[in-house]
C-alpha cells in the first residue's frame, strides 16, 4: 500500500511537554518517523509517496475558524513578545471563568489546549499542516479505488477537537480524512482508534452525527489520559445516538484482553455497514512503551492488521501515537504486514 510521507514533519521538533511535574523533551518526537520509515523499507512496503497540498478549507470543515487562526499566527505572537523558547500552555480557564479568546499570547494558548502536552515550536504549523495533506491524499487515494493506504501523519491528531489542541495533537487528521471521505461520496464512514488512549477528539467531533461511527479502545480513562472522556456510557448523541462506542480497559491490559475489545469494535463496524474504514494508528499499546501500560507485544501487530483487513473496507490508516521508539517502526510495519496478508 502507499505509504503518505514528507520530511516537513521535521519541523516539529526540539519541543517539551509537562510530564510527571517536570518540562522533559516531548516523547512525540521526529524519530519515531524516522524507525517507521526504516523498518517500512527493510519489508519492502510501499511505494512512499508526496502529500498534495489541499489548503485549509478541509481543516474548517471540522475545525473552528478562530482555532485555526490561532494555529497559524501562534508562533509568531510569541515570539513578538520576545521569546525563543517553544510555546507551551500554562493557562487555562475552570468552571465559571469565561469562555473568551483573549489578545495576549498566553491566554490564546490556554484557550485553545486542554494540557501542556502540546507545544509550539517555529515549524509546527508547516509539520500539522503537511500531516493533514498526508491523510487528505489518503482519501485521495481510496476515492481512486485503492484499496488501502497509510498517512505518515506526524504529529498525531486523534485528541485535537474542533476547537482545542491537546495530546500532542492540533489538527485532527482522522476527522480530517472521515469528512474528506464524506465529501468524496461515502455515505457512511468508520473511525476503528486502537491507540492507547481514548481518542476524545475524534469523538467530541463526531458525537452528535450518525454518519461516522467512532469506536475507541483504550485505557479507561478513569486511570489514564485523556481521563476526561472515554467512558462506556459515551454512545452518541441526537443524531448520533448509538453511533459511538467506547471500550475502556484496564492497564496491564495483555493482547488476550485488548483483541477480545478489537473482535467487539469490529462487530459494530460491520453492522454498520461503512463504505470506507479510517484507523487511527498508536501503537502505544507496546508492552515497553514509556508513557502507557498495556501489554502487546510485537507479533500481536500482525494479528490487528489482519483482522482489520477481515472487515473488507477501504481503509486509510492514519499515525498516531507509540513512543517506544526502538519498537515502533517493526510495530507499524507489522500491522501494515498483517493487513496485507
Ligand atoms: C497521540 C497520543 O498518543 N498522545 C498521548 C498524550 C499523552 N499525554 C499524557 C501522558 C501522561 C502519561 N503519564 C506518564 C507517567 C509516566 N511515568
Ligand atoms: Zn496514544
Amino acid at each position: 500500500m502507499k505509504i503518505i510521507h514528507t520530511p516537513r514533519h521535521l519541523g516539529h521538533s526540539g519541543h517539551v511537554e509537562l510530564n510527571n511535574g517536570q518540562i522533559v523533551p516531548a516523547f512525540e518526537k521526529p524519530e519515531r518517523v524516522a524507525m517507521i520509515l526504516d523498518a517500512i523499507g527493510a519489508r519492502g512496503l510501499g511505494p512512499l509517496v508526496e502529500p498534495t497540498a489541499h489548503g485549509l478549507d478541509p481543516l474548517l470543515a471540522v475545525h473552528d475558524p478562530a482555532y485555526v487562526r490561532f494555529l497559524a499566527q501562534a508562533w509568531e505572537l510569541w515570539t513578538a513578545e520576545g521569546r525563543d523558547t517553544p510555546a507551551l500552555p500554562s493557562f487555562w480557564r475552570a468552571p465559571g471563568m469565561r469562555f473568551i479568546e483573549p489578545d495576549a499570547i498566553d491566554g490564546k494558548l490556554g484557550h485553545f489546549s486542554f494540557d501542556a502536552g502540546c507545544c509550539i515550536v517555529a515549524g509546527t504549523w508547516d509539520a500539522v499542516q503537511a500531516g493533514a495533506d498526508a491523510a487528505l491524499t489518503g482519501v485521495d487515494l481510496l476515492s481512486g479505488g485503492e484499496r488501502a493506504a497509510f498517512a505518515l501523519c506526524r504529529p498525531p491528531g486523534h485528541h485535537a477537537h474542533a476547537g482545542t489542541m491537546g495530546g500532542y495533537c492540533f489538527i485532527n487528521n482522522a476527522a480530517v480524512a472521515a469528512q474528506g471521505l464524506r465529501d468524496r461520496g461515502a455515505a457512511r464512514v468508520a473511525i476503528l482508534d486502537v491507540d492507547y488512549h481514548h481518542g476524545n477528539g475524534t469523538q467530541a467531533i463526531f458525537y452528535e452525527r450518525g454518519d461516522v461511527l467512532v469506536c475507541n479502545i483504550h485505557a479507561d480513562p478513569m486511570q489514564e489520559f485523556p481521563y476526561f472522556l472515554g467512558y462506556a456510557d459515551e454512545t452518541g448523541a441526537g443524531a448520533g445516538e448509538g453511533f459511538n462506542a467506547n471500550f475502556p480497559l484496564p492497564w496491564g491490559t495483555d493482547y488476550e484482553g485488548w483483541s477480545a475489545a478489537l473482535e467487539a469494535a469490529c462487530g459494530r463496524v460491520n453492522a454498520f455497514a461503512p463504505d470506507a474504514l479510517i484507523v487511527s494508528l498508536g501503537v502505544d499499546t507496546y508492552k515497553h512503551d514509556p508513557i502507557s501500560q498495556f501489554r502487546l507485544d510485537s507479533p500481536d501487530y500482525v494479528g490487528i492488521g489482519r483482522r482489520i483487513a477481515a472487515l473488507g473496507l477501504p481503509t486509510l490508516f492514519v499515525m498516531e501515537g507509540g513512543y517506544a521508539v526502538e519498537a515502533i517502526g517493526v510495530n507499524v510495519a507489522n500491522t501494515l504486514e498483517g493487513f496485507e496478508q
